[in-house]
């Protein structure tokens, strides 16, 4: 009998840029063109507490503050995605963290831009490994389990 392993799961957030901008859509557009399945889905405000944590691994960079000021500046859209590869996945869909040098095709590279800030608004976020998406689930749907 063949073997299958167990989808993994992502966790993407529009930031609020995207959300700003009516991006959602078309974010979620794409996850789902790309044959990804919405698990979970949440318009929110983000807490304090949940962007000290998610952005945990950033704090004392100089990015850090205008981030959080950032991530704080309006609502933004939660996801969470499933599908075998789906963390490297979305992060291909999503492009290159420089919205300038992401390329066209991507989600930043084709919707994103410099707009002259401190921070790079960038439209999206989505997990790195397996381990952070894991705790950043934990972050943004606490109750998913
Ligand atoms: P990622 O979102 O592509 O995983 P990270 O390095 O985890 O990129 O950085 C988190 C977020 O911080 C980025 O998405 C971007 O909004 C912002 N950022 C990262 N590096 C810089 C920088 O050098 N200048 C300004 N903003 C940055
Ligand atoms: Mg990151």
């Amino acid at each position: 009998m063949t073997e299958h392993t167990q989808p993994e799961r992502s966790l993407v957030l529009v930031k609020p840029d995207g959300y700003q901008r009516g991006l959602t859509g078309e974010v979620l557009r794409r996850i789902e063109a790309k044959g990804y399945t919405l698990v979970a889905l949440a318009v929110t405000d983000a807490r304090p507490d949940q962007l000290a944590d998610h952005y945990a691994e950033h704090e004392g960079k100089p990015f850090y503050e205008p981030l959080v000021e950032f991530m704080s500046s309006g609502r933004l859209a939660a996801a969470v995605i499933e599908g075998h590869g789906c963390i490297p996945g979305f992060r291909a869909l999503a492009g290159a963290t420089d919205p300038t040098a992401a390329l066209p095709g991507t989600i930043r590279g084709d919707l994103g831009r410099d707009w002259g800030g401190s921070v790079q608004q960038n439209i999206v976020h989505g997990s790195d490994s397996t381990e952070s998406a894991a705790r950043e689930i934990d972050i943004w749907f606490p109750d998913l389990g």
